[in-house]
Parts: structure tokens; C-alpha cells; sequence
């Protein structure tokens, strides 16, 4: 099921709503000391294509947006911890100027719920009275929200409270623990007199519990769907979350300062943006739309620059990805940022000399834009990675065809803008079709033919919040099991058979290796040498050399998979996981 939209006019806060919200907490905050440690889950078991070098090379913007917002409000003994570089980190470890935090937040995407869960396990093994409010969010978080709360006798460790929602979300909440707190009391106390004074349910965007003595939830209370922040300029600056990351390490505990300006982008030399969010296609499997409450949301050209232009300047960033679903969604907006973009000045130079980045669009959004390529290019643009799915329309029409999609590739390359495909293979998709452009390798190769110098492949995989999630389940298309094996959230990432209906799903989880092998080969690099495919000469081999890598990993990882998928039995699901007490919305 998607998630509820609020209803049509109530979908965005008023405008300066959160200029306001910040400006009040700064005030509350000279009185009240807080300390938190924001985490970010990752499971290293999901190491490997499409995303092998940006997963760990890019410190993620998720929990930075939180740290900025902290910091910003006044709380600046704030820390985030990334298990992309901390992987031995312990909750129960953690100090901050010797003393633990008030506040261990954690972000996690569905496929790292497995250590987003022994996290919050760990935070739970430190003394009650001792404990910090334990917050939970992110992706994972906003569509099974249920999933981080203690109802296991087995396991009575769980979160505080679930964020379902953004940064005005958290900031509103502790506004209004803040004003509930008396003098020395600790925030966890604190969030318990005001979620049973009923103070929390104003407040949308948060799940809470109503426990038993021993602390098992045994309801649970949704204060429904966020509003969400039109206006994406009264966001706290990304440079202040920049300053707060625990630099790589393998210890449990933290170092006594965070990782240094300097070296930020040594570690990160990728820096995710939000630019814009949301985007107007409706494809069932997407949960993006809903989300975004069917809003198209975006900075400024202006604030963009400054953004680069800071972190650039301020930890050697110069290489940026906009964290957008569909960046030229709003041709008018996106003509806006370009056009400011190409203008903005960088120590006495302009910001495009020095400066590259990528983003997301459709094809169909890019032929709009055909005209507007070239200022694009002189931004900085350098390459763009494009929802292709299935060329032929089996899966989903968005405006996709093979035509148009080599029409939208030579007009990017024309501008020296590399573009990248994103195709899903699915049960009714062949690996062959002589002749016909529907099997993925057929795919494959007018892409390559077409300029692509990166590739994805990924199953079909139901997605949660997306319109056709129940069904896929209900159906019998989702499996539990294999030879044994039960599916587990890290392999929920598309590069593992989870969904499929087909007589020999081996056969499926083979062709995306294929389709890999086929793209990312020796003889492919050293063919790219002398024809490269880039306007820049070592992009394309060097490409070729991290997909052979990351193809690598995806072949050690998925074999085993694909061996129970041949041998083993198969098992079904018949029903959406959900939560195990009652939601109750409010
Ligand atoms: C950029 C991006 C990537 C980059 C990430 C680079 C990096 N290290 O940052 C790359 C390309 C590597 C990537 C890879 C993948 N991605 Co991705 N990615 C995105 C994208 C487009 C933007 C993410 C982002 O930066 N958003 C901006 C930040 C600010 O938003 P946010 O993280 O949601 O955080 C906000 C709220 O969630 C909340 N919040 C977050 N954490 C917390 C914590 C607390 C305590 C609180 C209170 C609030 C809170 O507040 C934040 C500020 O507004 C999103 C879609 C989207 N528009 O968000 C998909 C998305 C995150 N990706 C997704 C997926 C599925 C994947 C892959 C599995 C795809 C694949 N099959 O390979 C891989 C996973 C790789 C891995 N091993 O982790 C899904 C996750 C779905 C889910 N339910 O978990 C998303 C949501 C897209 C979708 N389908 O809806 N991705
Ligand atoms: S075009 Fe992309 S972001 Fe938009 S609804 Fe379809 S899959 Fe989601």
C-alpha cells in the first residue's frame, strides 16, 4: 500500500514554518545541553553493483540532514557515526565529552535493517536510567515503522520512537520535549510524561508505543503522514552535518573530536545534495510519489551554488550527486538552477571549472530538456542516471522506447554528459530475443552502443509503500525461502532473486550476471582504450575496471543464491510482513 497523502492543501508547512521552528529552538537550546550521536546503519553485506565505490564513498545525506538540523537548532555536541567506515561501533560505547548522549538516533534503508536492529539492541544493554532516547529513521523507518519496536519477550529491545517523517519532524518533537523537561531530567523521561499527556499527537510524522511493564509494545500510535517542507532553501545548511562525521576507525567507542575539516574529502569524496524531491511519473512499483505526497519540492538555483561552493571550500568536495528522484521533472525549476548554476562564481573563478556532478532524470524528462543540454553541460554536469527499466514498455511506460532512448543518449553525448541506464529485469523479460529489442541482453547492447558507460541491472523487486507491494505478496510472487535459506532485508536490494514467479528463477538471477559480464569484460576495457565511449579518456576503462570489480563481489555474493534457487525448495509468502500489535492512527 502506498503511504496516505494528508489531505489535498494540508500537504506542505506554511512557508517559513521552518525558518521559524529553528529560530525557537536556537533560543530553547541555550538551556537545555543536549548531547546525541546520529548512526547510520550499513549492512557490508550489500557490497557490491551497481553501487560498489558511492556506498561507502559518500558520506550519506540522510543522516547529515540530521546533524545539520541539530546543529543548526544550537545542539552542537551532535556526532555521526557511519557504518560504512565504523563497522565495530557500539552504542553501548559511546561518549561524548565522557558523558553518554541524550539523544542515539539511527537512519537505515530497508536493506540494512539487520544492523540498524543490532544497534538499537546495543543502545538497549545500557542501564535504563542511564539511557538515551533511542530515535529511529529513514527510509527503512517511513514504511515499516513497526519493524525498530521491542515486542519479543525473546528480545524486549526496541526504539523510544519512530520519525516517519524529515527534519521538521525531529526538530518539532524536541521542541516540545524540550519545553516538557524539567532541569536534570533526562530527555527519555522526558519523552515519556509527554507521550502520556498526549503532547505527541500533534505532531505528524512520528510511531510510538504503548508498552506493558516489561516494555513490550503492545500498541502502537501513528500521528500520521508529515508535512512536508516545500520550500527546500529553509533547510539548515549541508556544511554543518559535514563538520560532525566520526572519522573511519575500527573501534566500538568514539574519538574525542570529529573526523577534521581537511579530511572530510579524502573519506567522502562524493557529496550527495538534496536538490530537488519528488517526481510526477506514478510507476506501481515506485513509492517515491506517494511519499512526496505527490509534491514536487526544490531548492534554489542560488542555494545550490552556495552549497557547492561551501563545501567545496570548506572540505575539498568537488564531486557531487543531487539526491533527486527525477531532477528535470519541473523543466521551468530545472532551467532555473542550470542557468544559476553556469553563473556562480568560486574564488575568482566559476564554480564549473572546478566543480562536476550527476543526478537522476527520465528519458522522456531529457528529450524536454534537449535544448537546455548544453547549459547543463556548462554547470559541471557530467553525467546522468536514467530509470530505462525495460526499453519496450513490458514493465512500465514512462515515456521509454528504444528510439527515444538512443535519441536522449546521443543528445547527452553530444554534450560530453555520460549517460547511465537503470534497467529492471523481470519474469517476462527474455535474456535473448534475436532480432527484437526485448531481451535484456538486446537492452544491453543498444545501451552500450548508445554512449552507456555504466550500467545497472536489478530484479524486480516489490518495493514497501508502493502501490502494488500487498498484491505482490498476497499473490505469491515474493519467496520466503530457498533450500533453506530465508530472504533476508540485506538481500532485498534487487541484485538477489526475491520475486519472481518463473519455472527456473535460477535462470533469472544467471541473466543478471550475464547482462553484467556482457557489459563490464576485459575485452570490453581494452576496447574502451582506444574507442572510448566518454568525452573524458580514462572514464570509460576506469569504469570498466570498478564494474569488473564490483561484478566480482556480485558474482561471490549472489552464487550461492542462485545454487538453493536451482536445488533447493522454494518458499512463498502469502501476506505482507506488518506489525505484530495494533496501529492505531491518530
Ligand atoms: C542517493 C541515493 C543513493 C546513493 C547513496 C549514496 C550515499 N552513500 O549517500 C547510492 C547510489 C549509493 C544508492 C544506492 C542504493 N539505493 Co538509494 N537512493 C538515493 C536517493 C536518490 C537519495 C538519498 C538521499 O541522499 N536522500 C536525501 C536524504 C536527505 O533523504 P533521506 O535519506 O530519506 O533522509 C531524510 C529522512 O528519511 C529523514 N531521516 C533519515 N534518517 C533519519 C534518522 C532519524 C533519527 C530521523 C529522525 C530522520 C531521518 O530525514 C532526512 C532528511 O530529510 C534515494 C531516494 C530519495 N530521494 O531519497 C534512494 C533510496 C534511498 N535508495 C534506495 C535503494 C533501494 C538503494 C539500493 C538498494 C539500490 C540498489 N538496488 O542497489 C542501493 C543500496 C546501496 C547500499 N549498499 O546501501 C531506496 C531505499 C528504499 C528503502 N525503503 O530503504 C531509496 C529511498 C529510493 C526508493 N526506491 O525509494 N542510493
Ligand atoms: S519515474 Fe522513477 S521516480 Fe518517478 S515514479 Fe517512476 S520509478 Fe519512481
Amino acid at each position: 500500500m502506498e503511504l496516505p497523502c494528508r489531505v489535498r492543501g494540508d500537504e506542505l508547512l506554511p512557508p517559513g514554518a521552518m525558518t521559524d521552528l529553528r529560530r525557537r529552538l536556537r533560543l530553547l537550546a541555550g538551556r537545555h545541553e543536549l548531547a546525541s550521536v546520529i548512526a547510520c546503519s550499513f549492512d557490508h553485506r550489500t557490497r557490491m553493483l551497481p553501487f560498489i565505490f558511492a556506498d561507502t564513498r559518500a558520506a550519506p545525506a540522510g543522516v547529515r540532514a540530521i546533524g545539520s538540523a541539530m546543529a543548526d537548532a544550537g545542539f552542537a555536541r551532535t556526532r555521526i557515526v557511519l557504518g560504512q567506515w565504523n563497522r565495530h561501533f557500539q552504542p553501548s560505547q559511546m561518549r561524548l565529552d565522557g558523558n553518554l548522549p541524550d539523544l542515539f538516533m539511527v537512519s537505515s534503508m530497508q536493506i540494512h535493517t539487520a544492523q540498524c536492529k543490532a544497534l538499537i539492541r546495543d543502545a538497549c544493554r545500557i542501564e535504563p536510567s542511564r539511557r538515551p532516547l533511542i530515535i529511529a529513521g529513514g527510509p527503512k523507518v517511513i514504511y515499516e515503522p513497526w519493524d525498530v519496536f521491542a515486542f519479543d519477550p525473546a528480545q524486549p529491545w526496541g526504539a523510544d520512537l519512530a520519525v516517519t517523517g524529515e527534519e521538521y519532524v525531529l526538530l518539532n518533537l524536541l521542541e516540545v520535549l524540550l519545553n516538557f523537561r524539567a532541569g536534570g531530567e533526562s530527555m527519555r523521561s522526558a519523552f515519556a510524561r509527554a507521550r502520556d499527556a498526549g503532547a505527541l499527537n500533534d505532531i505528524p510524522g512520528l510511531v510510538y508505543a504503548h508498552a506493558d511493564k516489561s516494555g513490550l509494545a503492545e500498541e502502537l500510535v501513528d500521528t500520521g503522514p508529515q508535512r512536508l517542507l516545500g520550500d527546500l532553501d529553509e533547510l539548515p545548511h549541508p556544511a554543518l552535518g559535514f563538520a560532525l562525521l566520526e572519522a573511519p576507525s575500527r573501534k566500538a567507542a568514539l574519538a574525542s573530536q570529529p573526523l577534521p575539516p581537511d579530511r572530510v574529502g579524502r573519506h567522502s569524496p562524493l557529496g550527495t545534495l538534496v536538490l530537488t524531491a519528488g517526481c510526477r511519473f506514478g510507476c506501481p512499483y515506485c513509492p517515491i510519489p506517494a511519499y512526496n505526497q505527490r509534491q514536487f519540492r526544490s531548492k534554489s538555483g542560488q542555494r545550490i551554488g552556495d552549497e557547492m561552493v561551501r563545501l567545496y571550500n570548506e572540505f575539498g568536495i568537488r564531486y557531487f550527486f543531487g539526491a533527486d528522484d527525477n531532477f528535470f521533472n519541473d523543466r521551468k525549476r530545472a532551467v532555473e538552477i542550470l542557468e544559476t548554476l553556469e553563473g556562480t562564481r568560486l574564488n575568482g573563478g566559476y564554480l564549473r571549472d572546478r566543480a562536476r556532478w550527476g543526478t537522476e532524470a527520465t528519458v522522456h524528462d531529457t528529450l524536454a530538456m534537449k535544448d537546455h543540454l548544453r547549459t547543463a553541460r556548462k554547470t559541471g554536469l557530467r553525467a546522468l542516471w536514467m530509470g530505462v527499466e525495460d526499453m519496450t514498455g513490458a514493465l512500465v511506460r514512462k515515456g521509454q522506447t528504444p528510439d527515444n532512448t538512443r535519441e536522449a543518449f546521443a543528445l547527452l553525448r553530444h554534450q560530453g554528459i555520460s549517460p547511465m541506464p537503470m534497467l529492471m529485469h523481470h519474469d517476462a523479460q527474455p535474456l535473448y530475443t534475436p532480432g527484437r529489442p526485448a531481451g535484456l541482453l538486446n537492452q544491453v547492447k543498444l545501451l552500450r552502443k548508445a554512449g552507456a558507460i555504466g550500467l545497472q541491472v536489478l530484479m524486480f523487486t516489490p518495493a514497501p509503500g508502493s502501490r502494488t507491494y500487498e498484491d505482490a505478496f498476497a499473490s505469491g510472487l515474493v519467496i520466503e525461502s530457498a533450500g533453506g535459506r530465508p530472504v533476508q532485508p540485506h538481500m532485498l536490494d534487487g541484485n538477489y532473486v526475491t520475486a519472481s514467479r518463473h519455472r527456473q528463477p535460477w535462470r533469472k538471477q544467471l541473466n543478471i550476471l550475464a547482462a553484467y559480464l556482457y557489459f563490464y569484460n576485459p575485452v570490453r576495457f581494452l576496447v574502451s582504450l582506444f574507442f572510448p565511449k566518454a568525452r573524458l579518456y580514462l572514464v570509460d576503462c576506469g569504469a570498466q575496471v570498478l564494474g569488473m570489480w564490483g561484478l566480482g563481489h556480485t558474482l561471490r555474493r549472489t552464487a550461492g543464491w542462485a545454487c538453493r534457487l536451482i536445488a533447493g525448495r522454494i518458499k512463498r509468502y502469502t501476506r505482507p510482513p506488518s506489525s505484530p500489535v495494533p496501529l492505531r492512527r491518530i
